[in-house]
C-alpha cells in the first residue's frame, strides 16, 4: 500500500438525470475523504447540468464537462479518464448516475483495488444480484454477458457492468481513447483491453436496483450496435497496445517469483 493516500475521481456521465444527480453526487462525496466526483453531462434537456454548475460553485470536490448534445456513453467515460488523468488522480470509478450502482460499495472496491489492477462491482458473483429489474432487462443483461464473454473470452463474470474502478495506470496502458464504439459496448471492450493487457481484475458482489426516476436511454439501435462491436473486436481485435508487452512481462515475473 503507497504512504500517500490515493485519490480517486468517480465519473458520472448523466443525459436527463436531473433527478438523480444531486442526491447522488452528495452520497459519493460522503462515501470516503479522498473522492472527488466529474459529472459528464451531454447538454440534458431537464437541465442536468446546470444543477451541477450551481452545486460545483460550493462545493469543490464536484465537477462537470459539458458535452454539446447526446455524444454515447463510451465517449462519456473516455471525458471522464482524461479529466481523471490530466489532473493526477490514481484511480477512476464509473458508474450510472440513476442509483442503479449504490455508492455503499465505493469503500469494497477501494479495498480490492488495494490487489487489484481493475475492480468490478459485480451482479453476477456470489453475493451478487438485480433488484426490481423487469424480466427482458434481465435477459437481455444475462445474454449480453454470456455473449460478450464468450466471444471475447473473458474471464470475469459481469463484463457488461458499468460500475468499475480503474488505476491510472490501466488507463494510460489499454489506450481506451482509441475505442470506436461510443455507446454501452465501450464496456466490453474496456474489459477486453484490461484482461489482454494481463492485468488483474476483481469483482465485487453488487445488487444492481432499478433506477429509482428518469427513464433508460438503452433503446434496440444501441442493442444491436454493441451485440455488433463485439462480434467484430473478437474476429478482428485490435493491437496490442504498446505497454501492454512491460506489464505480462512484469506480471509473469511476479506469478513465478511467488513460491
Ligand atoms: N453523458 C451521457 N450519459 C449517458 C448517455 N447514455 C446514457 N447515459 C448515462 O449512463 C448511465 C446508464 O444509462 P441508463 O439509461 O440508466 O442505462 P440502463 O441502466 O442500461 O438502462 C446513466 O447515468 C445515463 O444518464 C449518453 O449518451 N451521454
Ligand atoms: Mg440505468
Amino acid at each position: 500500500m503507497s504512504s500517500t493516500p490515493r485519490r480517486s475521481l468517480v465519473v458520472l456521465p448523466t443525459y436527463d438525470e436531473a433527478e438523480n444527480i444531486l442526491p447522488l453526487s452528495e452520497l459519493v462525496l460522503a462515501v470516503a475523504p479522498g473522492l472527488d466526483v466529474v459529472v459528464v453531462d451531454d447538454n440534458s434537456p431537464d437541465g442536468t447540468g446546470d444543477l451541477v454548475a450551481e452545486r460545483a460553485r460550493t462545493e469543490t470536490r464536484l465537477h462537470l464537462i459539458r458535452r454539446a448534445g447526446k455524444l454515447g456513453l463510451g465517449t462519456a467515460y473516455l471525458a471522464g479518464f482524461r479529466y481523471g488523468l490530466e489532473h493526477g488522480f490514481d484511480q477512476v470509478f464509473t458508474m450510472d448516475a440513476d442509483f442503479s450502482h449504490n455508492p455503499k460499495y465505493i469503500p469494497r472496491m477501494l479495498e480490492e483495488m488495494e490487489r487489484h489492477d481493475v475492480v468490478i462491482g459485480s451482479r453476477y458473483v456470489p453475493g451478487g444480484g438485480i433488484e426490481n429489474w423487469p424480466v427482458h432487462r434481465r435477459i437481455l443483461s444475462a445474454f449480453a454477458n454470456f455473449y460478450a464473454r464468450t466471444l471475447l473470452r473473458l474471464p470475469v463474470h459481469d463484463c457488461t457492468a458499468g460500475f468499475r474502478c480503474y488505476s491510472a495506470d490501466v488507463l494510460e496502458t489499454v489506450e481506451p481513447f482509441d475505442i470506436k464504439a461510443s455507446g454501452y459496448s465501450f464496456l466490453e471492450e474496456m474489459a477486453f483491453r484490461v484482461c489482454r493487457c494481463g492485468f488483474s481484475v476483481g469483482e465485487v458482489p453488487i445488487v444492481f436496483e432499478n433506477r429509482r426516476a428518469g427513464s433508460s436511454k438503452i433503446d434496440s439501435p444501441e442493442i444491436y450496435r454493441a451485440a455488433w462491436h463485439v462480434l467484430v473486436t473478437a474476429l478482428r481485435p485490435p493491437p496490442l497496445p504498446a505497454k501492454a508487452e512491460a506489464v505480462r512481462e512484469a506480471r509473469r515475473a511476479t506469478a513465478s517469483s511467488r513460491p
